[in-house]
């Protein structure tokens, strides 16, 4: 099939319509959420993938223009990800090929993972937003988390004086990873925040140690905050557990209780 330039009906203004009308639509239907996840990594996107199955409304802001986070990277860029016989479930229920590995372990592609946690997400309903950023949270009369503040990430990275914008949603899920961005945010800006005891503020996770890292994470996603729950790495990370490498299942069974934690 060849295109005939005397023939198409469409012009620049049908692509430019086309274009901001369409995605000041689903952007508009995604202000007022059930849940806002920041971060679309392994264990954001199975948080929200598991939401919007349930038929919640829930939309995740990712930075970057690219979604799965660590993912891709795999273990220093070679493209496999291991992961839990515990965890297998979370990939196979998307479609994802695993091959058995050793000590009760499995092997995944990682492109394979990403795009397929990606695309199922979607299917089940959740509205994924590239290029922007949570840079802060909306908080209530009694200063629960009650939504999110976004800007486009290229506004930060560029350093501009740009002022953002307020999502409502009744849940904020922080998925950005080892940063914890919305969970710092909340300790450094909410007045009187804190997360207890088991937590302390010192920036960052603990050094490796895969099996602690591992079982720690699942323990640690929870609600830390009214209207505030913590998956994956930011969870160790808020909490100065241990790091684990390139073995994912913890952060699938994280997203999992993240959602569970909703539900
Ligand atoms: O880091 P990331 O993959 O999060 P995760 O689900 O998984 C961690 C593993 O990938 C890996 C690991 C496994 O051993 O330790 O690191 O905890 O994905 C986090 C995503 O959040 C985005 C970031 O670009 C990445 O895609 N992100 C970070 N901060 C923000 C953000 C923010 N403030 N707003 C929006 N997105």
């Amino acid at each position: 099939m060849s295109l005939d330039a005397k023939s198409l009906r469409f012009d620049e203004l049908t692509v430019t319509r086309g274009i901001v009308e369409s995605f000041m639509h689903d952007f508009l239907d995604a202000i007022d959420l059930d849940v806002a996840v920041a971060g679309a990594g392994p264990s954001g996107l199975t948080a929200a993938r598991l939401l919007a199955d349930e038929g919640l409304k829930v939309a995740v802001f990712e930075r970057n223009l690219h979604i799965g986070g660590g993912i891709w990277g795999g273990g220093m860029l070679f493209p496999r990800i291991v992961i839990e016989e515990e965890a297998a479930d979370l990939l196979t229920d998307v479609g994802v090929r695993l091959r058995p590995w050793q000590d009760g372990t499995l092997i995944a592609d990682a492109v394979e993972s990403a795009t397929k946690m990606t695309a199922t997400a979607i299917d089940a309903g959740a509205r994924i937003f590239v290029g922007i950023e949570v840079e802060d949270v909306v908080v209530d009369d009694d200063d629960r988390i009650s939504g999110v503040v976004i800007n486009w990430g290229a506004v930060e990275a560029a350093g501009l004086h740009v002022d953002p914008l307020g999502v409502h949603a009744q849940v904020v899920i922080d998925g950005t990873g080892h940063p914890s961005e919305v969970s710092r945010t909340v300790l450094r800006k909410v007045p009187g925040a804190s997360f207890g005891s088991d937590f302390d503020c010192v920036p960052g996770e603990a050094s490796m140690h895969a099996p602690r890292g591992e079982a720690a994470l699942v323990v640690n996603t929870k609600e830390i905050y009214p209207g505030l729950i913590v998956t994956g790495m930011a969870a160790n990370a808020v909490t100065k557990s241990y790091r684990m490498g390139a073995i994912f299942g913890g952060m699938l069974l994280s997203g999992r209780r993240a959602a569970d934690e909703r539900s």
